[in-house]
């Protein structure tokens, strides 16, 4: 996750000398060079598309700054249903003809080395960043549309997901061998809501995927309460945060899909040992049977080490 990000000093540098980061992810020659930058760098198994979920509200009519230190800033969030009604259902072949290059060149590039992940964030993560217009800490306005228009945040989320749905399938045709929903914002929902706003709508764009025979992971974070409700919406596999036990994980996931994930990010701003010792403590509890990816519970951090991210692939390669 995150794994072409700022930590990197080759992306540190592509970034200053081509301005701002949406153009990275517009320009399909340079997505594609940053996707390699880690691949290049690392003995990693699988790329993952550089782009941002965050492109589909902005080509569904809502302008999209990231500003600096700040994060992403959309100028007008949805506050009222007529803002609503004004967004479009984005012709997206077209509006995000750079994500499907920047996948096709990738694709050529890797060479059926190792496979491609394309994603999405989840329709529940989407809405929280088009309603708050930006990050946030508290998320209020979202919980007090969820509270008193709770129709109209499903109508938000139903038009997210069709949209979603045909957006992850045209990654598949362009090329994408997996693909990744990020329901970043999942964990915050109220225990009693979080079937209704978030996993509803996941469901449906995982059976989509599993009737085309496309590999899927759903990474919730902070939904360990619901681990139980994830499996009956059946992806190949769940992505599991660093705040999760592993060992509870294994017994309600069970073999039949896979999981991935689980190491505090933030070892990889810790030193060599620390980053040995985690990763081996955390594949000591991996089970027999269980079919688990290795990474990370969510995104590299900025101050993360490259020389740590090799240590701990360096560690998992040893591991008998
Ligand atoms: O150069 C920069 O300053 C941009 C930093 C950056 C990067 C490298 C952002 C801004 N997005 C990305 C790439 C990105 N984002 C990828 C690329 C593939 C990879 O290398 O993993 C992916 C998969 C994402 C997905 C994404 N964007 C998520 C879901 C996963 C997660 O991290 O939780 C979310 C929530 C976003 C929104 C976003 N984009 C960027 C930032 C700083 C944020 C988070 C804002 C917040 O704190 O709410």
């Amino acid at each position: 996750m995150r794994q072409a990000g700022r930590y990197l000093p080759e992306y540190k540098e592509l970034r200053q000398k081509t301005g701002d980061f949406l153009t990275l992810c517009k320009t399909p020659e340079l997505a594609c060079r940053t996707t390699l930058m880690p691949i290049n760098r690392f003995d990693l198994d699988a790329a993952i598309i550089f782009s941002d979920i965050l492109v589909i509200p902005e080509a569904m009519g809502m302008p999209l700054k990231f500003e600096e230190n700040k994060g992403p800033v959309f100028e007008r969030p949805i506050k009222t249903e007529k803002d609503f009604d004004n967004l479009i259902t984005p012709p997206l072949e077209e509006n995000l003809s750079f994500t499907f290059e920047a996948i096709k060149l990738t694709k050529i590039e890797l060479n059926d080395k190792i496979p491609l992940i394309g994603f999405c964030g989840s329709p529940w993560t989407l809405a929280c960043y088009m309603i708050e217009g930006g990050t946030s800490k508290t998320f209020e306005k979202t919980f007090k549309m969820m509270y008193e228009q709770p129709n109209f945040l499903l109508k938000i989320l139903d038009k997210l997901t069709a949209i979603l749905t045909e957006y992850l399938v045209l990654q598949i045709k362009h090329g994408a061998n997996v693909l990744m929903i990020f329901d970043t914002w999942g964990g915050i929902l109220p225990y009693s809501k979080y079937q209704e706003f978030s996993l509803e709508f996941n469901q449906k764009i995982i059976t989509a995927l599993n009737q085309l025979n496309a590999p899927n992971i759903f990474f919730s974070k902070g939904a360990f309460n619901h681990i139980d409700k994830i499996v009956k919406a059946a992806p190949s596999c769940i992505g599991i945060d660093w705040m999760s036990s592993l060992k509870h994980a294994q017994k309600v996931i069970g073999n039949k899909i896979a999981i991935q994930g689980n190491l505090d990010p933030s070892i990889l701003i810790s030193n060599t040992t620390v980053v040995e010792k985690e990763t081996e403590k955390m594949l000591r509890q991996i089970n027999k049977g269980t079919r688990h990816i290795v990474n990370l519970g969510h995104g590299i951090t900025p101050d993360a080490s490259p020389n740590n991210v090799e240590t701990l692939i360096a560690t998992v390669r040893r591991y008998n």
